[in-house]
């Protein structure tokens, strides 16, 4: 396997202008017709031209009418050469032979559950036909799809369908031209048995655009949330961004069988159907919220990743940073700000920090990769790169960079410095080594002390900054870090600031002669001072509100001023984040106790602050939901020397068992008065009540009492929709017994019938930390509803049991042998999904020697497996370098 390297991007030799695509889709194969029209990039210039294409049975290749002849092109596993073309444009016709029905990868054309559909990012479209598959290479597309009429009635491919009818043979036709030119892999076909529901959305200037969400006909019900996220998505672009829809049909398609959760192709976004389907009865409500998300993200890449589109690879997070990034502001303006940012800052601590501190770190711009693989796609810090412009430009800034950036890149495959271009000059602005943020990896770690001097009523903060070394990257710079603060005066409110001193020299930091509440600084120094000046008394610093910068923060705050931010300060975040930082601390301390086989106590002083939220009626419910639940055992062991996940369970549990029985009386009234009195609603205060009853159910049936037991089974038994039935349903999962077991059998007798549930039951059993819960695992792997093949299936079950912490890290190694041998067997059959699966692998260095015997044992196992996918090798390899 060969490494590409963003410095050796060059451009292409030929572009394409337009691409004529006939299926003719069989039993046995499907015949795939492609008529491009090439000209060279360069006038006169004469370049071999080279096409990615594997997979495939090359049938004849035509070059202006004319066949091949075998000296004039090369053929081999991945490329067809074609030697010598004419000078000039020209007409280039290829036919082959491709085989969905044996594509289990699901990447390129696939057939599954007796439907066709395709995904073609990042490079499946070269399993299709013959093609320069990336994504500088634009063209206008048209799509002819022939097929039985009675087995697919459905053909669905981008853009608007031009031409339809019937052929012989219980044959039909459909014919789509995508008016847009487009990278290939936002390329799509979908042919199959599918009914839509119809919708119509009327766009600000008038327009009318037809909207369809395609499902097997029993599924249409199911998509009525779906289909109201779309139209929020819509309007939240053109209210937020000036962004309207640019075709009149607007199409999605859910499928059963999908790599990941959806994708962005042009006017017929696919979506795997988890992420379509709901009904309170079958979804919860963290699907709900999924679903808006996941929806608005695709329509989002509309513009940005579709109109305006990555120049290579490398660029990827040019559109899924900032797509991502305009999902979570989507949801923050659906639902609540700070809850949202609270979501998402978790899952950069327990997904995207580890990784940028393990072998597979790399920029938010890598600068060489072996596969665009899954790990890439993590895309949280590239998002948070993207929130640090609208930081520093606040919202009317980055709308305008926003607008210059369309302005100048529509239609075009651009890189990252043009966005930061598009930013910088639409505002102005001076981002000094902002940069940084895409060439250099890892999480930078910024100190903090502060000072008070009551003489000179001043308040100086002196920060440092450093950023670890990661992989080929030994030494780094220091980074341009913006830093919202406030300064709380004794009552717990803002103090008025108006000036700093930055480094000895002043700058104002009022508005229109009036003193702000709250500033943005901007460090971009190893070590930097600021003072704060006309401060009356010792302040309470909250540094990095909203989290404005993703780094890891030490600070000299000490418990007192933890515990008063978490009561008063005015941004909800640094209210979470305070009560965090003080849990943080006291399960690094309990989990070094732990470890000397200290008698474990709880600090009263943590529990007499978390009873105080819980009983704040001022609150929102789902922010105390958030609050009172403690950092992820990943997130600690994440802050470990040596991680040490049998003392950071034992933690964990001993501190929710603690609090579950000091705070009994507190959690059963909130369990009293939030349950769902009426229909099923998704709404934030509804979801709020909901979060906030079943986080105190889950903490409830950790208390050893026959009344209590009684009360959360009969949660279960009386629950009205998913959230609340699933809810108590994993309460009961805590505690092995017959109670668990007859729940969970009661619970899949129910809904054997509904795959997306039986997943969320396959997922539930194998995160169970129950010691040797394994051969559980393995049981169920042999269950009539599991099947290898199925994505979905796999991140439940073999995922799921990764989740748990004391079985995969199982001291005799039998959970890294299940997963090694998983990956194994995945690979032959999926190369994503089984990559997505070793990842787990890759912090093995972060756990004690025996352990890493254990896994480095499965990662050589793996590597010496004789055809291993590109996907896995380059995972396996980089985590055992
Ligand atoms: N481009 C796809 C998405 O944004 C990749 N999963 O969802
Ligand atoms: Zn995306």
């Amino acid at each position: 396997p060969k490494e590409i390297f963003l410095k050796d991007y060059k451009m292409p030799d030929y572009y394409f202008d337009t691409v004529d695509l006939k299926f003719l889709l069989g039993e046995e194969k499907t015949i795939v017709s492609s008529r491009i029209t090439v000209f060279p990039s360069v006038e006169g210039s004469r370049f071999p031209l080279v096409l990615d294409g594997v997979d495939m049975k090359l049938i004849s290749i035509k070059v202006n009418s004319e066949d091949l002849e075998e000296a004039d092109y090369v053929l081999d596993s991945r490329h067809l050469t074609i030697l010598s073309p004419p000078t000039g444009s020209f007409t280039l016709e290829i036919v082959n032979e491709i085989c969905p029905q044996n594509n289990t990868s699901l990447e390129g054309l696939y057939k599954s559950t007796g439907n066709f559909s395709t995904q073609c990012e990042a490079e499946g479209f070269r399993k299709i036909t013959f093609y320069q598959d990336r994504p500088d290479i634009m063209a206008k597309y048209t799509c002819r799809i022939e097929a039985d009429k009675s087995l697919y009635p459905v053909l669905l491919s981008n853009g608007n369908l031009i031409d339809q009818g019937d052929l012989e043979d219980g044959k039909h036709f459909a014919l789509w031209e995508d008016p847009f030119k487009k990278p290939c892999y936002l390329f799509a076909l979908v042919a199959g048995k599918f009914v839509s529901r119809d919708d119509v959305f009327i766009t600000r200037s008038g327009r009318k655009i037809s909207l369809k969400i395609w499902t097997p006909a029993e599924d249409v019900p199911k998509t009525e949330h779906a289909m109201y996220s779309l139209k929020a998505a819509m309007k939240w672009d053109e209210d937020v961004f000036g962004l309207e829809y640019d075709l009149d049909l607007f199409n999605v398609v859910a499928v059963p069988d999908f790599n990941m959760g959806a994708m962005e192709n042009k006017s017929l976004n696919i979506f795997n159907s988890q992420l379509v389907l709901a009904s309170p009865e079958t979804a919860s409500d963290s699907d709900y919220a999924a679903i808006l998300g996941v929806i608005g993200h695709e329509y989002f890449h509309n513009w940005t990743g579709n109109r305006v589109t990555c120049r290579d690879w490398f660029q990827l997070s040019l559109k899924e940073g900032l797509t991502v990034f305009r999902d979570q502001e989507f949801s923050s303006d659906m639902g609540s700000r700070a809850v949202k940012r609270i979501s998402d800052v978790s899952k950069l601590r327990n997904y995207q920090f580890p990784q940028d501190a393990g072998p597979m770190a790399h920029p938010v711009r890598p600068h060489s990769y072996i596969k665009v693989n899954g790990y890439i796609y993590v895309n949280f810090s590239g998002a948070e790169v993207v929130r640090m412009y609208k930081t520093l430009l606040g919202s009317q800034g980055f709308r305008k960079g926003m607008d210059l950036y369309f302005k100048r890149h529509d239609g075009q495959a651009v890189t990252c410095e043009d966005f930061y271009a598009a930013m910088r000059d639409a505002n102005n602005a001076d981002f000094a080594n902002f940069l940084l943020w895409y060439s250099q990896a890892g999480t930078p770690r910024v100190k903090v002390t502060l000072s008070y001097n009551s003489d000179g009523r001043t308040f100086t903060l002196k920060f440092s900054q450093d950023v670890p070394p990661t992989p080929g990257q030994p030494n780094k710079e220091p980074m341009f870090i913006p830093v919202a603060v406030g300064l709380l005066d004794k009552a717990g409110n803002d103090l008025p600031l108006s000036s700093i001193y930055h480094d000895g020299v002043l700058q104002s930091i009022a508005e229109n002669d009036r003193p702000v509440y709250h500033t943005v600084l901007r460090l971009t120094k190893k070590e930097e001072e600021i003072v704060f000046s006309d401060i009356p008394e010792r302040p309470v610093p909250s540094l990095f509100r909203g989290y404005s910068a993703p780094i890891r923060l030490e600070t000299d705050l000490n418990d007192d001023d933890l515990f008063f931010l978490l009561a008063h300060d005015s941004d909800e975040f640094n209210r979470w984040e305070a009560g965090q930082v003080l849990a943080r601390k006291l399960m690094l301390q309990l989990v070094a106790d732990h470890q000397l086989n200290k008698p474990l106590v709880l600090n009263s002083k943590f529990v007499e602050g978390l009873r105080s939220i819980l009983s704040d009626s001022s609150l929102d419910k789902e922010f105390i939901a958030k609050a009172i639940t403690l950092p992820g055992a990943g997130e600690i062991m994440d802050m470990m020397a040596v991680a040490d996940p049998d003392a950071v369970h034992a933690v964990r549990t001993f501190i929710r068992k603690q609090l579950a029985n000091a705070l009994k009386a507190e959690l059963l009234t909130a369990v009293e008065n939030n349950r769902s009195s009426e229909a099923y609603v998704f709404n934030h205060p509804e979801m709020a009540r909901r979060a906030l009853k079943n986080i105190s159910l889950a903490y409830l049936a950790l208390v050893e009492d026959t009344e209590i037991a009684n009360l959360v089974l009969d949660e279960y038994k009386n629950a009205s929709n998913m959230t609340d039935q699933f809810a108590a349903l994993v309460a009961l999962d805590q505690k092995p017994g017959e109670t668990r077991d007859e729940v969970l059998a009661d619970f899949y007798t129910k809904w054997q019938h509904d795959y997306l549930v039986v997943n969320k039951w396959f997922a539930l059993q194998a995160m169970s930390d129950i010691p040797g819960n394994l051969v559980n695992v393995q049981n169920l792997l042999n269950h009539p509803a599991f099947d290898i093949r199925n994505p979905n299936n796999v991140y439940s079950l073999i995922g799921g049991f990764c989740g748990s912490i004391v079985n995969l890290h199982a001291k005799d190694g039998s959970g890294y042998k299940f997963l090694g041998e998983a990956v194994m067997q995945l690979d032959k059959i999926n190369p994503q999904v089984a990559s997505g699966m070793v990842s787990v692998f890759t912090k093995w260095k972060r756990y004690d020697k025996h352990r890493q015997k254990l896994a480095k044992e499965q990662l050589e196992k793996i590597l010496s497996v004789n055809g291993l996918s590109e996907n896995v090798f380059e995972i396996a390899s980089k985590s055992l370098a």
